[in-house]
């Protein structure tokens, strides 16, 4: 038994953190993004580390948070007016003790190594959480998709993938999509990596299904983020019959939580883009949806053409849709999108539940906040792991050289976010039945990657 109360050990662990937190920040100044989701771990793990002198003497703190490697190059291609232009692209290459790197590319003006660095580290815990054997790792360029020619994003993928293809493979490391990164860039960088190494190989995960794709990969993300919700639910006597909810973004994420929620009993009155969020009272029904997809994936329109579509719909220009009354917030825009002030509306409101279909989606104030209030809270390691669940199973079947019906991967994908549920509540349930997601999630993952580490010793 230890000679110190809990509140003292809370104190000793905190102070522990602050200095650690401190070196971290000094190694790595300006990454404000990549801090916070480091601070976000370290609370959760440091009191498991402080008891084990395994974690410390192997110096697992310090190591898990230092990427295996980070590769930069510039990107050079030609716009469809002749004019050459280059970018910056990067992968980061965080931990892979568990399986080969594993992670998403990001096609955004504000990507940077920061952005890059936390996104990989997060990925890191959530490919552990989900049982498979995936190492984490995230990437990207500061490209701009908005605007450019189905041309010019061809030649974008194409000269990236001229670089990236001797750092990637199928047991090395294995991106996927991300925010501007959807199937047809992917299927770009594909068709050019197939070129440059004569090798047909699961090396990129979110192709279209004719050339190695998997059924229910555009949906998965969307669809597990809706599957631990209701698991969140259920587990406390609830269901999403009737549940209204408020949806940002309007991308890859947003639409297939929506169809889920639609088709689980729940009601989506929200959906936003970088311009502003649609209002609509009476929900985002099936027929809406299918003009939403339509309006996003295929025309790469502005939200704001829905008003003009749908009768009793209002567009709030520049704003976010925290404030409308809701049972369920499902955040699936970007980091820290929800602010304190946000949450505290959403908790005012009457909000039952908030799961995180975008990265990082709550700042920790927000997080806090959401806890405090006993609100059913998942953090996107957890909440949004169906996208790469699907993509570990789309590398099953290219190894396979298989392809598993749209029933077997739903399936399967349901079971995966039941597992990860369990996990949470199995490390995160407190005295008083309160699940605590965060701590249950990072502390889960963490546990699987740090005993790897100390399995491999010092490498
Ligand atoms: P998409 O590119 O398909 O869509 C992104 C959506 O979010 C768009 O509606 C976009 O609006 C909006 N958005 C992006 N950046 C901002 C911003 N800075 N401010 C306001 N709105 C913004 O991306 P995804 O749906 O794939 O990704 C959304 C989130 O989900 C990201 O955090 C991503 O990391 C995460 N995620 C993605 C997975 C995947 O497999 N795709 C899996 C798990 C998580 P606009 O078009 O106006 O820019
Ligand atoms: O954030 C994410 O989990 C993704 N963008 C999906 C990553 C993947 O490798 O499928």
């Amino acid at each position: 038994m230890s000679i110190l109360s809990t509140t003292e050990m809370a104190e000793a662990a905190q102070v522990v953190v602050e200095r650690f937190m401190r070196g971290l920040i000094r190694r790595n100044p300006g990454e404000t993004e990549f801090h916070q989701s480091v601070r976000g771990v370290a609370d959760s793990v440091t009191p498991l580390i402080l008891g084990n002198d395994v974690y410390r003497r192997m110096r697992i703190a310090d190591r898990i948070t230092e990427p295996d490697r980070i590769i930069i190059f510039r990107v050079s291609w030609e716009d469809d007016k002749g004019n050459v232009r280059a970018n910056r692209a990067w992968r980061v290459q965080f931990n892979n003790s568990i399986g080969p790197y594993k992670g998403g590319l990001r096609f955004h003006p504000e990507v940077n190594l920061s952005v890059l660095k936390f996104l990989a580290f997060e990925q890191t815990f959530k490919n552990s959480l989900t049982g498979l054997p995936l190492g984490g790792a995230k990437g990207g360029a500061n490209f701009n998709p908005k605007g450019k020619s189905e041309s010019e994003v061809m030649r974008f993928c194409h000269s990236l993938m001229v670089e990236m293809y001797r750092h990637i493979g199928d047991d090395v490391d294995v991106p996927a999509g991300d925010v501007g990164v959807g199937q047809r860039e992917i299927s770009y960088m594909f068709g050019q990596y197939k070129r440059l190494a004569n090798r047909f190989e699961g090396v990129l995960t979110g192709k279209g299904v004719s050339h190695g794709g998997s059924l229910v990969h555009t949906e998965s993300s969307g669809y597990g983020v809706v599957y631990f919700t209701l698991n969140m639910l259920e587990r406390t006597g609830q269901s999403l019959d009737g549940k209204r909810c408020s949806v940002s973004g309007s991308g890859n994420v947003a639409l297939y939580a929506i169809e889920m929620l639609t088709r689980l009993g729940g009601k989506a009155v929200t959906i936003s883009d970088s311009s502003g969020f649609i209002y609509d009272p009476d929900g985002i029904d099936t027929d809406k949806l299918e003009w939403l997809k339509d309006l996003k994936q295929v025309r790469r329109g502005r939200i704001e053409e829905y008003v003009e579509r749908f009768d009793g719909a209002a567009f709030h220009p520049d704003k976010q849709p925290w404030g409308v009354p809701v049972d369920i917030a499902l955040p699936c825009a970007t980091h820290n999108e929800i602010s304190e002030e946000s949450a505290r509306t959403l908790i005012h409101n009457g909000v039952v539940a908030v799961a995180e279909g975008s990265n990082m989606s709550c700042t920790p104030r927000a997080a806090r906040r959401l806890v405090d209030a006993r609100v059913l809270y998942a953090p996107g390691k957890a909440a949004n792991a169906g996208g790469v669940v699907a993509s570990g199973f789309e590398q099953t079947q290219n190894a396979q050289r298989m392809a598993w019906t749209k029933e077997e991967v739903d399936s399967r994908l349901r079971s995966v976010m039941r597992t990860i549920h369990r996990k949470c509540v199995d490390y995160g349930e407190q005295s008083d039945g309160y699940v605590n997601y965060v701590t249950g999630a990072n502390l889960a993952a963490f546990v699987k990657v740090a005993d790897a580490m100390v399995a491999y010793g010092a490498v």
